[in-house]
């Protein structure tokens, strides 16, 4: 009887140990969503300057989801394509090169495939000369991956001059939104 009460006591405290050793060495979990933002700026002489900030949060089925939110003052009032380019360069704005689409088919031509890139869009509307634009995206992540907006060399927003129309009757010349009126790098915040 009394080894079998020291056993079941020395059962006890092990577990009780285990249970404070697990509390007291427990991973610290993230303080939050990874956050990015990026500063916006005119690719011409118009005075357009924006920022946005980017969030990163798994979903419910474990899927990230990347929300955006841009702020933008200064575009021609209408609507204008917003894309995530693949390279973190905005000088010029052409060297944001085309469209963030990192899988097996992408980056064979900078509208071709659209609207079918990863760094598709919807457009940003301007009223009166600012224009809100908030997107969710599961296309991309902020965090490390195959569809990491961190990839070895980052990536920038491009704001075309134009509406993206998505392209419905294919590739034709100006549908993902024309020549490019704004861009900013996309920056990992700390
Ligand atoms: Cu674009």
């Amino acid at each position: 009887m009394r080894i079998r009460f020291s056993l079941g006591l020395v059962l006890l405290l092990t577990l009780l140990l285990a249970c404070i050793s697990g509390i007291a060495f427990a991973d610290p979990t993230p303080s939050g969503p990874l956050k990015a933002s990026a500063d916006i700026f005119s690719c011409g002489d118009n005075p357009v300057e924006g920022t946005a900030r980017l969030f990163e949060r798994p979903s419910e089925e474990g899927v990230k989801e990347v929300r955006i939110r841009m702020l933008v003052r200064g575009l021609t009032d209408g609507k204008h394509g917003v894309h995530i380019h693949e390279t973190a360069s905005c000088e010029p704005c052409g060297s944001a090169q085309g469209h963030f689409d990192p899988g097996p088919n992408g980056n064979t031509s900078p509208d071709g495939n659209h609207p079918f890139h990863l760094g598709d869009l919807v457009n940003i509307e301007s009223k009166n000369g600012v224009g809100f634009l908030h997107a969710t995206s599961t296309r991309v992540t902020l965090s490390d991956g195959p569809i990491s907006l961190f990839d070895g060399d980052g990536s920038a927003f491009i704001i075309h001059d134009n509406e993206d129309t998505f392209c419905p009757d294919g590739n034709q010349a100006g549908c993902a939104g024309g020549s490019r009126a704004a861009c900013g790098i996309i920056y990992l915040d700390d």
